[in-house]
């Protein structure tokens, strides 16, 4: 029998302990994992070592690929900027958000020759109504940062501290930096064009302090700052959209290293070291704080290369084009514990997938009616099932102008399975590719499987519906010459 202060001090020594274990249980932010969401811009998917490069270096990504999964068949949501970033945030396609072109080209304007549609007036501003995946995450507690570029308005009501970001560092309205060196405005200053002052949400620095890097230091900081609590930090580097200018001893390094087949831009190579040595910086410091066991890294681009910088060949086209080029992009997902590391998935997924998937990963509770066009991609990453069989789409009711050779024209894309069909919208006209025999998209088979075009057609017309999306218009003074 025990002595009844023997069974007190008992009482006494277990009550702390139980007490932070029910808390513990209980407190939803103890367990929720931490999102680092790392965009790159006009990033192609043949620009990395991990996916095939012999000539750019990007060893901390090719670790990060080692560590988690990398997709083969990820794609953006357009072959622009902008209608993708809007999804990634939103879970929609752009044609259902109304935002199908880079904010904010009315990319007909720039074309000389006459044409046979009248293209979309798109929206310009992603409209505060959206819940975005930074506001789904901040409502849970999460401490939300937003790094780099934004460009999913136009006007300053809309930047990221409107959209569910606690900080916003250097997003605006811009597409592009000036200049990659501080003060980095180049010759977009406050020009009639471009009445908006860029900069104001990054406006000190130091002099010849490269954009790439301050972005990363900002980041590492916010790190710093949240390492006791969960946060989503969203570090979209401005890097490699054009401006071409990087730091001239990674040119260097670059113009004493022989070109290889496609690949042989040092400027190019040396702005995707830099974003290679971010990617560094911020696993170091994970580590460093302990952090690397309970943060979810996620690492992709927002459309493909340019066309004139560099090459995706297997893939036909390259940024402002819905071959292959034009919107494949790569994705590695690491996910500690959970995805196994160094897999590979094949299956095609796309940027509103971003949304419910990390949804699920962090335990939140799915928002259908937010992420609409998107699909959880966690039993994949657990590789315990594929998702159900469905199609991608995209639509493109505009022009690209003339930055692009051979850009887009009015359109809308299915992949359905390893079919993939883009209708022009300007004549009656479909191209039909099979990716798994013709990769390169050399062979249009429209003509010889009429049946297989009809099917998808039909496909894309029901979804056009179903999403409501903006049709371009016929031209009634296009005289068909
Ligand atoms: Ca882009």
């Amino acid at each position: 029998m025990n002595h009844p202060s023997t069974n007190s001090t008992l009482i006494r020594r277990l009550a702390l302990p139980c007490l932070l274990f029910l808390l513990g249980s209980f407190n939803p932010l103890a367990e929720r994992l931490n999102i680092v969401f790392i965009l790159i811009d006009d990033l192609g998917w043949t620009d990395l070592g991990c996916y095939g490069s012999r000539y750019y270096e990007t060893p901390n990504v090719d670790r990060l690929a080692k560590q988690g999964m990398r997709f083969t068949n990820a794609y953006a949501a357009s072959c622009v900027c902008s209608p993708t970033r809007a999804s990634i945030l939103t879970g929609k396609y752009p044609g259902r958000l109304h935002i199908t072109h880079a904010i904010p080209i009315q990319g007909a304007a720039r074309i000389k020759e006459p044409l046979p549609m009248i293209e979309a007036t798109y929206r310009k501003n992603l409209a505060l109504e959206e819940i975005t995946i930074a506001e789904s995450l901040r409502e849970a507690g999460y401490a939300t940062a937003f790094m780099g570029k934004w460009h999913v308005c136009w006007e300053n009501k809309f930047y990221p501290e409107h959209q569910g970001f606690d900080l916003n560092i250097g997003g605006n309205n811009m597409g592009n930096p000036g200049n990659y060196f501080h003060p980095y405005d180049g010759q977009w200053r406050m020009t009639p064009r471009h009445p908006i002052t860029r900069w104001n949400t990054l406006p000190d620095g130091k002099p010849g302090e490269y954009l790439t890097d301050r972005l990363t230091n900002e980041a590492v900081a916010f790190i710093e700052k949240n390492k006791s609590r969960p946060f989503f930090l969203y570090l979209s580097h401005y890097a490699v959209h054009t401006p071409l200018q990087a730091k001239k001893e990674l040119i260097a390094k670059y113009k004493g290293k022989p070109q290889t087949e496609h690949h042989g831009n040092a400027t190019y190579a040396a702005m995707i070291e830099s974003v290679d040595q971010s990617v560094g910086q911020v696993l170091k410091k994970l580590d460093k704080l302990e952090l690397t066991e309970r943060t979810v890294i996620i690492f992709t681009s927002d459309n493909g290369g340019h066309g004139r910088i560099t090459s995706h060949l297997p893939l036909r086209g390259n940024k402002g084009s819905f071959y292959e080029g034009g919107i494949r992009v790569p994705l590695i997902f690491k996910w500690p514990g959970k995805v196994k590391p160094g897999t590979e998935c094949r299956v095609p997924v796309i940027s509103p997938d971003f949304y419910p998937t990390l949804l699920a990963v962090t335990g939140l509770k799915e928002r259908p009616q937010q992420h609409v066009d998107g699909v959880s991609l966690v039993s994949m990453l657990k590789q315990e099932a594929k998702i159900k069989p469905r199609s991608i789409y995209w639509h493109y009711p505009n022009y690209i102008g003339a930055n692009h050779p051979g850009g887009a024209r009015p359109c809308s894309v299915i992949r359905k399975g390893n079919w993939k069909l883009i209708e022009s919208l300007e004549e009656n006209r479909a191209e039909l590719y099979n990716l798994k025999d013709d990769l390169g998209e050399k062979e249009n088979l429209a003509m010889r499987m009429p049946k297989k075009t009809r099917q998808l057609r039909l496909l894309l017309e029901q979804w056009r519906n179903e999403a409501q999306v903006q049709m371009p218009k016929h031209n009634p003074d296009f005289d068909g010459k």
